[in-house]
């Protein structure tokens, strides 16, 4: 799923003050007990209606004892607990049949039924804290949660901070921290993505006994016959605690076979949107010019020489300019190093409380101050990272990517628009304050008076 797929449907919701809420908040599908929130004004009335408690009441129970009750006419089976004044979280059984019966019959006492995302977005401190909660229930693997879970708990919040308190006192510092942000933007692109990662090479080099021997148990179809894969073959894995999907792919040779030949176009397909290639080189044999011009089109492929139990048979020089890592697929040796070099491609492991951007608006936020036409320490304002050149691009010169709608009511958008106009208020921010430093400095920008700031 990309970054807009993820956020699609998350939306963020100016808590309306004059109805209660309805979410469940347990995962779609089928379970034992489901957990619905029941929240804001009228909940407590709303809930001691529809359901019968054995000891009094729901708007009068204490706060956090679950109670056992009987709910609506059906007589469905719940504890209810009370979590504050307008604050229930009521537990049925977890089939879809009871789960929606509950909530229709709260939703009709003038509630409003929500997705859990964006019950969740209304308890966050900020967007980019509400963003890294929803991220989190998708992360694959511990690492990747342990990353978000930081930002949830306001790393990415701070170290915006951090930036612009030091765009006035020490700009260049302040550079330097947007581009070690930036510098994990892919890293967090794959928190919720898994990375891809492609086995490219000539055919019988022992390409899907290398995927089998990486996942652990047999996928692919291993054979001695040369072009045995044809198809692309994925699976997903986990790679030193990253979300891996790895790829088998038809080996590269000219092949008479049209089957064949679709499979090699879709095996360099492959290649070429793959994050990390790795090229397969068999031990005995001689290395190829297809696998040298492989390795000039992905320079950045792990080189590996697989059948490493078997005698070697020498190879020409540029294999060992691609410091290769000798692996036998067959006998397990060599997988553990194979592995650190994929992972390693996969950029520096952040440090805990790292600020990592996590999704594709957020990946705009370090931004702020460019390196300009000045010199050293010099402020402009413009874009890093994205071929600006450093022209001067003022966030107020656009239009507003996400007007709220006019008028009273409840507000209803969706967070990742939610998301991108808390972040466009803020590269506003750092941006206006990069502008005042340079004013400061003395330095002229166009269009930008010294009293009144942009226009
Ligand atoms: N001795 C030894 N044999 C291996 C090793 N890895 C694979 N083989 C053998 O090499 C042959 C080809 O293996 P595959 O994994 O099917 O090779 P492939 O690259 O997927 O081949 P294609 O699908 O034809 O492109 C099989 O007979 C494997 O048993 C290894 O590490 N050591
Ligand atoms: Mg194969």
């Amino acid at each position: 799923m990309d970054d807009k797929a993820a956020s699609a449907g998350f939306p963020f919701v100016a808590m309306a003050t004059d109805s209660f809420i309805v979410s469940r908040l347990t995962p779609a599908g089928r379970g034992a007990v489901a957990c619905l929130a029941v929240e804001g004004p009228g909940a407590a009335a709303a809930v001691a209606e529809e359901v019968r408690l054995s000891c009094g009441r729901a708007d009068t129970i204490r706060l956090d004892r679950p109670a056992l009750g009987r709910f609506g006419p059906h007589g469905e089976e719940v504890i209810v607990v009370r979590r504050g004044e307008e604050q229930f979280e009521v537990h049925c059984h977890g089939g879809p049949a009871p789960i929606e019966y509950c909530i229709d019959r709260l939703a009709a006492r003038s509630g409003r039924r929500i997705p859990w995302e964006q019950w969740a977005a209304g308890r966050a401190a900020t967007p980019v804290r509400a963003a890294a909660l929803a991220a989190l229930s998708r992360a694959r693997t511990e690492r990747c949660a342990a990353i978000l879970l930081d930002q949830y708990s306001g790393a990415f919040d701070r170290a915006v901070e951090h930036i612009e308190q030091l765009i006035d006192e020490a700009p260049a510092e302040a550079l330097r921290l947007c581009d070690e942000i930036s510098s994990r933007s892919n890293l967090g692109r794959h928190l919720v993505q898994p990375w891809r990662v492609a086995l490219v090479g000539r055919p019988n080099v022992g390409k899907s006994s290398l995927l089998n021997a990486l996942a652990g148990f047999s996928r692919a179809i291993v054979h001695s016959a040369p072009g045995t894969t044809r198809d692309l073959v994925a699976l997903e894995t986990s790679l030193d605690g990253w979300p891996i999907e790895l790829c088998d792919t038809a080996g590269l040779r000219d092949a008479a076979d049209a089957v064949e030949q679709a499979g090699i176009a879709l095996a360099e397909a492959a290649a070429a949107k793959a994050d990390v290639v790795v090229l397969v080189l068999d031990g005995t044999r001689p290395a190829a010019a297809v696998e040298e011009q492989l390795l000039r089109r992905r320079p950045d492929a792990v080189c590996t020489i697989n059948k490493c139990d078997l005698p070697a048979a020498e190879q020409p020089p540029w294999v060992a300019k691609a410091k290769p890592i000798s692996v036998s697929a067959q006998q397990s040796i060599g997988l553990d190093q194979l592995t650190a070099a994929i992972v390693q491609r996969f950029g520096p492991f952040p440090p805990p409380g790292a600020a990592v951007p996590f999704s594709e608006a957020l990946r705009e936020l370090p931004s702020p101050v460019g390196r300009g036409a000045g010199g050293e320490g010099f402020l402009s304002v413009g874009n890093i990272g994205r071929g600006g050149g450093g022209g001067i691009q003022l966030a107020a010169n656009r239009p507003h990517p996400n007007p709220l709608p006019e008028g009273e009511g409840t507000c209803v958008q969706d967070l990742s628009d939610g998301l991108s106009a808390a972040c466009f208020e803020i590269l506003d921010r750092l941006r206006l304050r990069a502008i005042r430093a340079a004013q400061a400095r003395g330095i002229h920008i166009d269009g930008f008076d010294q009293r009144s700031g942009p226009p």
